[in-house]
């Protein structure tokens, strides 16, 4: 379906529950900025006014039986529609786009999690997205229960957030996997030092892939 090469980077990050992503969003995307980057922020699943709808069917306790083939199509439904609406329009227009959570996320949650075998996520991959995949991908990684405790303080629990802790170590496995599986393209953040330390990780990444750009 996406055939066309696009001109701009795709950056997405990644990582299970409370390691920080959107507190370090919002420092990628300034970075990127100041360095004369035309950034599109985004997030999965989410970014579109229909990705958004679905994304609020996904973490509603009323969906709880929710079966995991419903909530993995719901996933590339919502993930079509912000790749033809917003990723790839903005790409091909230059501009880099950031996105708050992508396809690994699949494979760690559904696939990891929830135990969707990859070869069936791989097969919808092919057909949603063709060939476009993120040229960077942030791993925030840190031990499960420091992301738990993180998270706790926040208040409510969505549906996925009601999980158990073995659910989110399955989650931190597949993105492991995943990282070792395409090292050229993940970035691996300690994320359980002060966010300081986290954004100073961070910006060694960004430095690179914007000397690789000549930016
Ligand atoms: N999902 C899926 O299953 N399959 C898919 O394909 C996709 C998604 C795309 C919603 O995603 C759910 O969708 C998600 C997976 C599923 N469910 N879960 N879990 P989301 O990205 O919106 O949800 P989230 O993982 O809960 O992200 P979040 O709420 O945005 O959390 P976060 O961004 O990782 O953390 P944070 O809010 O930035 O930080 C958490 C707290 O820690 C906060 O109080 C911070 O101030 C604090 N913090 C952050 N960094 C630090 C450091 N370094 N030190 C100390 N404290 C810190």
């Amino acid at each position: 379906m996406y055939k066309e090469r696009s001109h701009g980077r795709f950056i997405t990050v990644e990582g299970t529950e409370g390691v920080g992503k959107s507190s370090n969003i919002t420092f990628i995307q300034e970075t990127l900025q100041k360095a004369g980057i035309d950034v599109v922020a985004t997030r999965e699943p989410g970014g579109t006014q229909l990705g958004e709808e679905v994304r609020e069917m996904l973490l509603d306790h009323r969906h709880s039986g929710m079966s995991v083939d419903a909530e993995l199509l719901l996933m590339f439904a919502a993930r079509a529609q912000h790749i033809e609406q917003v990723i790839q329009p903005a790409l091909k227009q230059g501009q880099w786009v950031l996105c708050d959570r992508f396809t690994d996320a699949t494979y760690a949650y559904q696939g990891g999690g929830r135990g969707i075998p990859n070869e069936r996520i791989a097969t919808l991959e092919r057909w949603v997205q063709d060939t476009l995949r993120p040229d960077m991908t942030v791993l925030l990684d840190l031990p499960v229960e420091i992301g738990l405790a993180r998270a706790a303080e926040r208040g409510v629990a969505d549906r996925f957030e009601k999980e158990q802790q073995t659910f989110f170590e399955q989650v931190r496995q597949a993105y492991l996997v995943q990282a070792q599986k395409t090292p050229e393209r993940y970035r691996i953040i300690d994320a359980s030092r002060t966010l300081d330390e986290v954004q100073q990780q961070i910006a060694a990444v960004l430095q690179l892939i914007l000397e690789e750009q000549g930016a």
